[in-house]
């Protein structure tokens, strides 16, 4: 059996759950909140270090302005019903991603849950907010030459070396991605990251995705042989 330290997780579907029910597509991203916490509670029991989630990505801007204004509410929402639980639990909030653009009252709750939650260490629960893999990438990049223009290092790294001035600098290897929803794309997600990792597609819709799901997604991960491109 190989450890599984990292997953991710494109949560995908909400609108289309709520259409199916005859909601609107906010009540499926309301819905998908809770199913944050219960998968969040769920990793952390089957002893994952580290889970992503794809929360909001720099291309979500582009949808209706009521949509945007609703899904800037439910980290509140979230924190608001969960911190507490979250720290019983020893769960540390990160992020990756910018709090540009995000509403102040937003950007001022998520850096406080992630300065309450810092020391905590059973999991960490890394949310993708107005994240980008493009954009992280050409920051890197544009920070790795600052310092090799300012002489404070050669022009010579390595793949390990570049690594470091990525969001997720720190955190182990990506093992595991998971995408629900029947969609077969990565979209912005982690380009670097998931260069070696396991993908996984679910036909499951986020607001329906459940601690079996995961499961079953962390047994088909099992099943499979990873050899980094290795002979073995
Ligand atoms: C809607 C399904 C939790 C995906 C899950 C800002 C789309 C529910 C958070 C959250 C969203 C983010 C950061 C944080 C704590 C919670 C969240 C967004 C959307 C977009 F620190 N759920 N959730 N954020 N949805």
């Amino acid at each position: 059996m190989e450890k599984i330290r990292h997953v991710a997780i494109i949560m995908d579907g909400n609108g289309r759950w709520a259409k199916a029910r005859g909601k609107i597509r906010t009540e499926g991203h309301f819905k998908g909140v809770e199913v944050v916490r219960d998968i969040a509670i769920a990793a952390k029991e089957r002893g994952i270090e580290v889970l992503t989630l794809y929360a909001f990505s720099t291309e979500n801007w582009k949808r209706s302005s009521e949509e945007v204004g609703y899904l800037m509410k439910l980290p509140a929402l979230f924190f608001s019903r969960y911190l507490k639980e979250l720290m019983e639990k020893n769960i540390r909030i990160t992020m990756i991603g910018s709090l540009d653009g995000v509403p102040k009252d937003t950007a001022q709750i998520l850096r406080k849950a992630m300065e309450q939650t810092r020391n905590n260490t059973a999991m960490t629960l890394n949310f993708a907010m107005n994240y980008g893999s493009r954009r992280e990438i050409t920051e890197a990049a544009r920070a790795y030459a600052a310092e090799v223009a300012s002489g404070k290092i050669a022009n010579d790294c390595t793949e390990e070396q570049f690594e470091q001035y990525l969001m997720t600098a720190g955190l182990p290897p990506v093992d595991l991605c998971i995408r629900t929803s029947k969609e077969y794309r990565l979209s912005n997600f982690l380009l670097w990251q998931l260069a070696y990792a396991e993908l996984i597609f679910v036909d499951v819709l986020w607001p329906d995705f459940t601690s079996d799901t995961l499961d079953e997604c962390l047994l088909e991960f099992q099943r499979r042989d990873r050899r980094f491109g290795g002979a073995k």
